[in-house]
């Protein structure tokens, strides 16, 4: 058992932890970051009257922070929330915040990425950097909370490529790599994202209030 493994099953506020979240892309790669740990990772699947949460912030970290109060408060839990992103320069940061719904009403994975190729049509390589964004906050039912963020680096593709991940993976290329996220291998997405990085931080932070 690692040190973090060994603090999150001691504590009885780490025994079930509520993933303030409906994106099962997410939800699967955070139970892959925390799997073999004896803890209950519980989701807004579990929890289905949950209330709405209108994610009216300005920033990834005031609607994570929100998603993480209104659930906490409700289900009298641990949270963690995630907000993230894409952020891409020429579009001078757009979709961000709004990734989720880039294309409006009915929006899809599918739809997004079709949005995003057209409005890039005819860019050159050099001007479609970008990078995916997310914002964690662990939320205790004390009204306690803590923030961490995550970055990746890469470009957008021209067309889509690989099966793998969700959201706007089939289009993001990781230079290292000369691959999109779709085409990279889920336990390797999960050492390198943004999501990742952000939870290495929190794994971290937990770990050091602890010594
Ligand atoms: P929850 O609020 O229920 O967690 P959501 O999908 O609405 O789910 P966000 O508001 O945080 O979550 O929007 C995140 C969007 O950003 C997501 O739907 C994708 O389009 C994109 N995104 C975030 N992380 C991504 C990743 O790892 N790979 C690809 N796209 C990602």
């Amino acid at each position: 058992m690692t040190a973090f493994e060994a603090l999150l099953v001691s504590r009885p506020e780490y025994k079930e932890i509520v993933f303030a979240s409906k994106n099962r892309g997410k939800i699967r790669e955070l139970n892959a970051l925390l799997e073999g740990i004896n803890i209950t990772l519980s989701s807004l699947y579990d929890y289905t009257d949950a209330p709405d949460i209108i994610e009216d912030g300005r920033t990834f970290l005031e609607n994570a922070l929100k998603k993480a109060r209104v659930i906490s408060d409700y289900a009298g839990r641990t949270v963690i929330a995630d907000d993230s992103g894409l952020e891409v320069d020429y579009l001078e940061g757009a979709p961000g915040i709004h990734s989720a719904r880039y294309s409006g009403a009915g929006a899809t994975d599918e739809k997004n990425i079709r949005k995003l190729l057209e409005e890039l049509e005819g860019v050159s390589v050099e001007k479609r950097g970008a990078a995916f964004k997310c914002a964690l906050v662990l939320y205790r039912t004390d009204g306690t909370f803590e923030t961490f963020e995550g970055k990746l680096e890469g470009t957008i593709a021209t067309e889509q490529a690989g099966s793998e991940g969700f959201g706007y993976d089939p289009v993001f290329i990781v230079p290292e790599y000369g691959k999109t996220v779709a085409q990279i291998d889920p336990d390797t997405k999960n050492r390198i994202s943004h999501r990742a990085m952000a939870f290495a931080k929190l794994k971290k932070s937990l770990q050091e209030q602890d010594e």
